[in-house]
C-alpha cells in the first residue's frame, strides 16, 4: 500500500464534499467549443440546486472553497477515489487540472486516509466506479494503467476485487455509468463494452447522449437523476427506485454529469 500522508479519524457518514463554481467557470475544459459561452451564473444556480438535492437525499454537507485558478474545480470528484476507509487524492489527466485535490485532501483526511498519487501515474475520480465490494477502473485519455495500479493498491488490501476497463467514447467510464446500488448498475453502451461489467446487474440506458447513464445514489436510497434526460427516469422508476430530478444543463455544457459534482462517502 502506498505511504499514508495522513491518520483516519472517525468517519462522519454519509457525507458529500462538494465545491463551487468560480467565476473562471467560462474557462473550464470541453472536448469540444461551446457556444454560447459557458455561464458561471447558470452554473451556480443549478449547483446550488444539486448540494440541496444532496442535502434533502440524507447527505451531510462539506463544502470546499472555489479557486479561480481552476475552472473545472466543481468537479471536485475528479480529486478524489475514495474506496473503503481509503483515498487517493488524484493526479489529474488533464494539465489544467492537477493540483486541484490540494484543497479537497484537508477535510477528506477527517473521514478517511489518504494517499498520494505519483507521477507518471494519472487518474480522474470520474474513472471509478465502487459497486459494492467492486471497483471498475476505468482506462481513459484521463486515467492510465499506473493510475488504476494506484487505485488497486488502496482497495485490494480491503478486500476489494478491481477491474481495469477499456472506456469508450466518453471522457470518463461514469460519463456513461453509475451505480443505482451495491448490486446494479445504469449503463450506455458508449462507457465500455458490457462484457466488462462482470459480477453485477446492468440497466442500460438508450439514446444519444452517455450522461443518461450518469445517476447519483443519495444516502436515503433515491436516485438523483438529471432533469434533461427523461428516459433516466422512467427506465429507474420502473426497475423499482424511486428518482428526484434536477436541472444540471449547464454543468453538463462542460462535459460534467451529477457525479462529478461531489465526493460522497456512505
Ligand atoms: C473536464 O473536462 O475535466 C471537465 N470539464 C469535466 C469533468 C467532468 N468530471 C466527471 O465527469 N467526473
Amino acid at each position: 500500500m502506498p505511504r499514508t500522508t495522513s491518520s483516519a479519524r472517525v468517519p462522519e457518514r454519509p457525507v458529500a464534499f462538494v465545491r463551487g463554481v468560480p467565476d473562471s467557470f467560462a474557462a473550464a475544459v470541453t472536448g469540444s467549443p461551446v457556444d454560447p459561452p459557458l455561464s458561471a451564473l447558470l452554473a451556480r444556480q443549478q449547483h446550488a440546486a444539486y448540494v440541496a438535492s444532496l442535502r434533502d437525499g440524507g447527505y451531510r454537507i462539506v463544502e470546499v472553497d472555489s479557486d479561480e485558478a481552476y475552472p473545472d474545480c466543481c468537479f471536485i470528484e475528479d480529486t478524489a477515489v475514495v474506496v473503503g476507509s481509503h483515498a487517493l487524492v488524484t493526479r489529474a489527466g488533464h494539465p489544467s487540472r492537477r493540483g486541484e485535490g490540494a484543497a479537497v485532501a484537508p477535510g477528506l483526511a477527517d473521514a478517511v486516509r489518504i494517499h498520494p498519487v505519483v507521477a507518471p501515474a494519472t487518474i480522474d475520480g470520474g474513472d471509478v466506479l465502487v459497486v459494492g465490494r467492486r471497483v471498475f477502473v476505468g482506462l481513459s485519455g484521463r486515467t492510465n494503467r499506473q493510475g488504476a495500479e494506484a487505485v488497486a493498491a488502496i482497495a485490494e488490501p480491503q478486500g476489494y476485487v478491481v477491474a481495469p476497463v477499456r472506456v469508450g467514447s466518453v471522457l470518463h467510464l461514469k460519463s456513461g455509468l453509475s451505480a443505482l446500488d451495491d448490486s446494479t448498475v445504469i449503463w450506455h453502451q458508449r462507457a465500455c463494452d458490457r462484457s466488462e461489467l462482470v459480477g453485477v446487474r446492468v440497466l442500460e440506458v438508450g439514446g444519444e447522449d452517455p450522461e443518461a447513464a450518469n445517476v447519483v445514489r443519495l444516502a436515503d436510497g433515491r436516485i438523483l437523476v438529471a432533469a434533461h434526460h427523461e428516459r433516466t427516469e422512467a427506465l429507474i422508476a420502473e426497475s423499482g427506485f424511486s428518482t428526484v430530478a434536477v436541472d444540471v444543463s449547464e454543468i453538463a455544457r462542460a462535459d460534467g454529469g451529477l457525479t462529478c459534482l461531489s465526493i460522497r462517502l456512505r
